[in-house]
């Protein structure tokens, strides 16, 4: 087992409390990645240095409190530059010095399990590789196994492998799009209904409440990116309203640039959504944080047009009374459950109904007895108010979408 020390960068900007919040999510990631955490190492910074993030000075004592502690890796919660890599693989021989991104690379690596969520990994890997590929690469040569990479190889080998792992990226690309068609061929199929998406940090229980709502059985784990696909799955709330709802891949602060991008066709789910439901764990102290990074991923994917809802989760865990007023108070139009305990879950059923029908309008129409294919789809496809038999005709007073009666009326 890898055993690190985590440092934490205090700039300007930050204070000590965020930094500590953010340690803490680090400690987790490396908790989930199968890496001990030794200790950890805060540091106040006006200006990042180009050579080492932190000063020299500061660097060669990070190296060696990691070498006091027998840590055989130093992770940065900041995103080091391939050439600080470098200078650090220099500087520290045998302690492997890796960011944030890496850590967050290899934990989607270990993951990832359907063929589209393991070319997408690998697409957002190699591209973080490419400029950051040493001779003395070891740890991501260790989980690049199949490229050609391997420890002590010359200047030579570096540009073969360099080439090798571009054509690789043309490949893994290519074999997205392929995927890509095939679920776009899928998505055209459902294009109807409405649509409903749980959007979030991970591990706020989006899984849970997906299972939970549709007596499903996704992947549940008490670790960060238990989830990578998207599953859908049809969804009836009552009698009349059924819609489609998916759960996918969470979200996280300094999501890699190059996993956003890669994920997009897993996220493209999200954008055809007709709501987005975002859930939030009500007991993390940085719920603000949790919900900022949310909504920057949401705009960076082109979801700000899509109306969205908050939904507040784990609420067993806020046991504070002044805790819970504070955040109903601070969110006044979230819905409060708990998805494990199935506490409150009606409010998001009805919630969903409430935006379903926000758009619907009544109609009053005159159906032919000899229509009768007419008149069975609008029993089946809206909600039926009233009926009346007439002798030729029979009178409905029904409730729909818009585009839902007009395409049945023909
Ligand atoms: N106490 C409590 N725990 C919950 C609740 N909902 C989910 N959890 C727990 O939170 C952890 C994460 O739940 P998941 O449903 O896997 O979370 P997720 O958002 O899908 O996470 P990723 O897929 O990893 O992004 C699990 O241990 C759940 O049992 C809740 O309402 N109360
Ligand atoms: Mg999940």
């Amino acid at each position: 087992m890898d055993k690190a020390i985590l440092v934490g960068i205090i700039l300007p900007q930050n204070n000590q409390i965020d930094i500590d919040n953010h340690l803490s999510e680090l400690s987790l990631l490396a908790e989930t990645a199968e890496i001990a955490v030794l200790g950890e190492i805060t540091q106040k910074l006006v200006k990042v240095n180009p050579a080492f993030f932190v000063g020299k000075g500061k660097a060669s004592q990070v190296i060696e409190q990691a070498k006091v502690l027998d840590a055989n890796l130093i992770i940065f919660d900041e995103e080091l530059s391939p050439a600080q890599i470098k200078n650090y693989h220099k500087l520290a021989k045998d302690i492997k010095v890796i960011d944030r991104s890496a850590l967050i690379l290899d934990i989607f690596k270990k993951h990832a399990k359907t063929r589209e969520a393991k070319t997408q990994v690998e697409l957002a890997f190699c591209q973080y590789l490419l400029p950051r590929l040493t001779r003395q690469w070891t740890h991501l040569e260790r989980q690049m196994g199949g490229v050609g990479t391997r420890a002590g190889m010359g200047e030579t080998q570096i540009e073969i492998d360099r080439r090798l792992i571009r054509d690789k990226i043309s490949k893994l690309k290519l074999d997205l799009k392929k995927i890509e068609i095939e679920r776009t061929t899928q998505s055209q199929k459902r294009k109807r209904e409405f649509r409903v998406a749980l959007v979030g940090y991970t591990n706020a229980g989006k899984s849970t409440l997906f299972n939970s709502l549709t007596g499903n059985n996704v992947f549940v784990q008490d670790q960060l990116f238990a989830t990578l696909d998207t599953t859908v799955r049809k969804l009836k709330i009552n009698k009349t309203h059924q819609v489609l709802i998916s759960d996918t891949v969470g979200f996280i602060r300094k999501l890699p640039h190059n996993l956003v991008a890669s994920f997009r066709s897993t996220l493209k789910e999200l954008l055809e959504a007709d709501l987005i439901l975002i859930v939030l764990d009500a007991s993390s102290v940085i719920i603000d944080d949790h919900l900022d990074t949310i909504k920057r991923v949401l705009t960076d994917l082109g979801a700000d047009d899509i109306p969205k809802s908050l939904v507040l989760n784990k609420i067993d865990r806020v046991q504070e009374e002044l805790e819970l007023k504070r955040l109903r108070n601070k969110f006044s139009d979230a819905i409060f459950i708990s998805a494990l305990h199935h506490l409150r879950l009606d409010d998001v059923r009805d919630h969903i109904i409430d935006k379903i029908e926000s758009d619907f309008e009544i109609f009053d129409l005159k159906i032919p007895y000899h229509k009768g294919k007419t008149i069975s789809q609008l029993q089946g496809q809206v909600e039926i108010l009233e009926s009346v038999y007439g002798d030729e005709e029979i009178f409905l007073k029904i409730k729909g979408r818009k585009d839902t009666v007009e395409k049945i009326l023909g």
